[in-house]
């Protein structure tokens, strides 16, 4: 056994998006292509060598040999232990924990998330720092680098591959590995937080039924050993919990489109109390009432005005923190609590300084991302146990709840209408027609709308002082009422854009309207502004949640 150095050129478009280097498949599989950016990982964050290092992913295809390939690259370059999940199993929440719990230096995460997989679906690699959460900008931009002046890879020759069924551990070269249970570690931190005897009750009575749907990806096992052998939930509360390589020819995005399945049982005739759904890695999450979609900016603050019936949040919270074109929802509670509520770009990286100063306690994304300072990463099991223990603890239905909290707060009307696989031309020509054109709107009136302020959205992180610019173009109406258009930064094909419409309508205010015709005034704005229609072509989005 030993370390062979393998030459190799570089690729020149490895430089990871809002979330990792996300590619087709047979673009990872093209020869050295995976190798050259896991080298770059490794040769540009020092501390992996002598260090310890997490490995798993959401078991798409390509996963296994991906993972077989790491290892032993992560033996050659002077990793000193590795923990890997068993069955090359880990969700994103989870290596997020792990990281945390056992103060390793830095996880690999292959996973591309929310997007489709199968041999003609997406892969992708996430690296995640000493703190647990995604690798901040001057990381991913130093292994982007690295990835541009490559010119050899190390790899351990002539190894067995590991048995990745079987818990166990052994030794290659002079690194130490061991498989692990993926779910053990993160169910202990599960049951530190939340009321677990209270939820079982509640989930073993007959007047409460719940469905969680695991979209045939990674938190299938997650849920199995919560919800069936920790709470007991009956059979019946649980579907497409096996982890696949193609999900199942499933989208694994949990939305009102994606997510089909769910959404006909829960808009259907004897519906649950209670739905919910996680993506491919396990970070997004979406909830469901009785025929009632909760948005994910209105989860996210209900979370945070009602985290004073949870154990872990009993303390109180330091701060809160949304994405820019998460609706200020949140900000509201943040008011009420007499906290701040911070504002940062599209990036679940955006949140760790905060998180790692204890400024923030409870932060979220409009994407469908909930989390908090338990771990650095989004995390759709975390969400979908808060909103049971809330639901156990006050004995409302889902949508009492969501309601209610309008009636306190008043409500942000909120839609996102997606765009997807749009002429990469066409949308950055787009992007530049309102940068050139929103300096002139703020003064104009568009109907019942006022223009207050336009602006191309900037960030200043408060820790190290860096800028993130053109993050997105804020349109901000008197009111508060605003339209956002940015693009997404986690497509694999052709651009896709993202309209983020709101509408604020104070508790005095029409409280109950369905959202699309609430905002039907805004979204018409919206296409005049941008000339949506005529320069994509497309009548109508792909996607509207
Ligand atoms: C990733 C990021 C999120 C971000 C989302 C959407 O989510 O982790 O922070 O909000 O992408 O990004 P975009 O609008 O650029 O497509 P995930 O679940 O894909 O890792």
């Amino acid at each position: 056994m030993e370390v062979i150095t393998v030459p190799t050129a570089p690729f020149h478009d490895q430089r990871p998006g809002t979330s990792g280097l996300r590619k087709k498949v047979q673009q990872f599989q093209q020869p050295n292509y995976l190798e050259n950016f896991i080298q770059s990982i490794f040769d540009s964050q020092r501390e992996l060598q002598d260090g310890s290092l997490v490995v798993g992913g959401d078991g798409r295809f390509y996963n296994r040999q991906a993972l077989q390939i790491i290892i032993r690259m992560a033996a050659a370059n002077g990793v000193k232990k590795l923990l890997v999940g068993q069955s090359g199993i880990l969700s994103t929440p989870a290596v997020s924990c792990i990281i945390r719990k056992y103060r390793l230096n830095g996880g690999i995460i292959l996973s591309a998330s929310h997007n489709p997989g199968g041999p003609e679906g997406d892969f992708g690699v996430k690296f995640n720092a000493g703190n647990g959460g995604p690798a901040p900008a001057q990381v991913t931009e130093a292994i982007y680098q690295e990835s541009l002046n490559i010119s050899r890879y190390r790899i351990m020759d002539a190894v067995d591959d590991i048995d990745l069924d079987r818990l166990g551990n052994g030794t290659m070269g002079n690194m130490q590995w061991e498989v692990i249970d993926p779910v053990s570690d993160y169910l202990e931190l599960m049951e530190r937080l939340f009321d677990f005897d209270r939820i079982a009750s509640q989930l073993q009575s007959s007047r409460f039924r719940m469905i969680y749907d695991a979209m045939n990806a990674v938190t299938g096992p997650y849920a199995v050993a919560i919800f069936n052998r920790r709470l007991r939930a009956p059979t019946g509360s649980l579907q497409d919990c096996t982890p696949l390589e193609d999900f199942g020819g499933l989208h694994p995005d949990p939305n009102l489109e994606y997510a089909q399945k769910l959404v006909n049982i829960m808009f259907g005739d004897r519906s649950p109390d209670f739905g919910a759904a996680s993506d491919g890695d396990g970070d997004r999450n979406m909830i469901l009432g009785r025929r009632f979609f909760v948005t994910p900016s209105d989860s996210v603050a209900i979370l945070a005005a009602n985290a004073h019936l949870i154990p872990g949040y009993r303390q109180g919270l330091a701060g809160l923190a949304r994405s820019m074109p998460t609706s200020a929802a949140l900000d509201r509670v943040a008011d009420k609590l007499g906290i701040s509520c911070y504002e940062t770009p599209t990036g679940w990286k955006f949140f760790g300084d905060l998180l790692d100063a204890g400024k923030v306690s409870i932060c979220g994304e409009e994407s469908f991302g909930t989390s908090s300072s338990h771990i650095r990463e989004k995390d759709g099991l975390w969400a979908v146990l808060f909103w049971l223990n809330i639901l156990a603890v006050t004995g409302k239905s889902v949508q009492e709840t969501v309601e209610s909290h309008w009636k306190e707060f008043g409500r942000n009307y909120y839609t996102r209408h997606d765009y997807e696989g749009i002429d990469p031309d066409a949308a950055h020509g787009l992007m530049e027609y309102l940068r050139s054109t929103f300096p002139s709107l703020p003064g104009n009136r568009y109907g019942s709308y006022a223009v207050e302020q336009a602006d191309d959205f900037s960030y200043l992180d408060p820790f190290d002082g860096s800028v993130t610019e053109h993050q997105g173009i804020r349109i901000i109406f008197a009111g508060g009422s605003r339209i956002v258009f940015r693009l997404s930064g986690t497509g694999t094909q052709g651009a896709t854009l993202r309209v983020y419409i709101e509408k604020y309508e104070d508790k005095t205010g029409s409280l109950f309207e369905e959202a699309q015709q609430a905002l039907a005034e805004l979204i018409a704005i919206a296409d005049r502004l941008a000339g949506i229609r005529g320069k994509t072509g497309r009548d109508r989005p792909s996607v509207i949640t």
